[in-house]
This record gives structure tokens, C-alpha cells and sequence, in this order.
């Protein structure tokens, strides 16, 4: 048994439309003391989405600045975009002492793991089948049929890095899905979410 985290980096990665970003903001809403990650991303915002909130919307050349720059811990083409985890939006969590929620691709969480001095607890959401997979990304409605096509195709190839995680949930439902993730990290830290209810 690894020891257990003082604090956590937890790590949520899974197929588009597992529903990661809903866990982690539900994660972040719950218990102060998560913060989400906030990655730079080139990909245009959503009409819900507020800059510096969901991403830092930035584009190509900034992106490719920032890189240059050596100011990413990771970043990873998705689907023609570019997203990468900051240097600096960890640095600013870790002072204040957040734990941390990453809401990011497999490709990311590789890199990551590299950087010893990052204390990673890596939870992997699945779907429970494709079919509902389909749905979900429909019924989003956020994205056009086609977009919806391209992360399917996907999905084959995401499913097999399960195993580079310390976990994996299905998400067949999301208060259970989100009960298990509580309990992976009651499990894996050394407090007790319950001191943390907003
Ligand atoms: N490697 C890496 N992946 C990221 C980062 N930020 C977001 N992602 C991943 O990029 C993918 C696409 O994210 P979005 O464009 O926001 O789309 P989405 O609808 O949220 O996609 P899903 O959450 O996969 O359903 C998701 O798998 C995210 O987890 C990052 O900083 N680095
Ligand atoms: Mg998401």
C-alpha cells in the first residue's frame, strides 16, 4: 500500500463524454479545499465557458510561445486542439495548499507522471457501454454530429490506457460514480473529506 497523500494530485481522465469535468467541478464545489486545474487550451470557448474559469482560451501562437517558453508540465494535440497544464496555475494552487483536480487526456497524465515531485493519484471514468457513450455526447448538444463522430472514433483507442491509472470508475451513475471517486481518496489521504463539507 502506497502511503497516503497529505495532499492529493487526483487525476481524472477518461473516453470524451465519461463525464470528468462534471466530477471534478462537482469535486470543487463540494469540498474548498480542491481546485481544479485550469489548462490552456487553443480550442475556441462554448457559450457557457468563461476564460480563466474553464480554460485560459489562448491561441496558436501564444500556445506555441508558452511551449517554447518550457512553461507546461505537459500539453497534447486533442481532437486539432492544443492543451497543456501550466507551470504556473500548479505553482499558485501548491502555495495555498490546494489538493488538486487535473481534468486531462491519458496523454497528459504520461507526462505528468514523469515529474517524480508530483504526488499523482490517477482515477480512469468509463462509460458504461459506447451506446450510452453516444448519447451523452449527443444529447450535449454542444458540439455538431460530426465532431461527435471524430471523439467516438476515439474511444477505442482512449479505453486502452486504463491501465497507466491507479483506478477505474464506471460511470453508470453519477452520484455513484462520484461516491466511489470520494472514496478513493478518503482511502489514498491522510484527512478526512468530511472536515472540508462547504
Ligand atoms: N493533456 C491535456 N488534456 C487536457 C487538458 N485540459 C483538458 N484536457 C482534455 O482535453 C479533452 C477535451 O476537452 P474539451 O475540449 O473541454 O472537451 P470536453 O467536452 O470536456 O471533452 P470530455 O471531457 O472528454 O468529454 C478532455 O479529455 C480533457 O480532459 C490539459 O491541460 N492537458
Ligand atoms: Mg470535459
Amino acid at each position: 500500500m502506497k502511503q497516503k497523500h497529505d495532499i492529493v494530485m487526483l487525476v481524472l481522465s477518461s473516453p470524451s463524454g465519461a463525464g470528468k469535468t462534471t466530477i471534478s467541478k462537482k469535486i470543487q464545489q463540494k469540498y474548498p479545499n480542491f481546485k481544479i486545474s485550469v489548462s490552456h487550451t487553443t480550442r475556441k470557448p462554448r457559450p457557457n465557458e468563461v476564460d480563466g474559469v474553464d480554460y485560459h482560451f489562448v491561441d496558436k501562437k501564444k500556445f506555441k510561445d508558452l511551449v517554447n517558453d518550457n512553461q507546461f508540465y505537459e500539453f497534447a494535440e486533442i481532437f486539432g486542439n492544443y492543451y497543456g497544464t501550466s507551470k504556473k496555475s500548479i505553482k499558485d494552487l501548491q502555495e495555498k495548499n490546494y489538493n488538486i483536480l487535473f481534468d486531462i487526456d491519458w496523454q497528459g497524465t504520461q507526462q505528468l507522471a514523469k515529474f517524480k515531485d508530483l504526488d499523482l493519484l490517477k482515477v480512469f471514468i468509463l462509460p458504461p457501454n459506447k451506446n450510452e457513450l453516444e448519447n451523452r455526447l449527443s444529447l450535449r448538444n454542444q458540439d455538431k454530429e460530426e465532431v461527435v463522430k471524430q471523439r467516438l472514433k476515439h474511444y477505442s483507442d482512449d479505453i486502452l490506457h486504463w491501465h497507466d491509472y491507479d483506478y477505474v470508475v464506471i460511470n453508470d451513475n453519477l452520484e455513484n460514480c462520484f461516491k466511489q471517486i470520494e472514496k478513493i481518496i478518503e482511502d489514498n489521504t491522510s484527512f478526512s473529506l468530511n472536515d472540508f463539507l462547504k
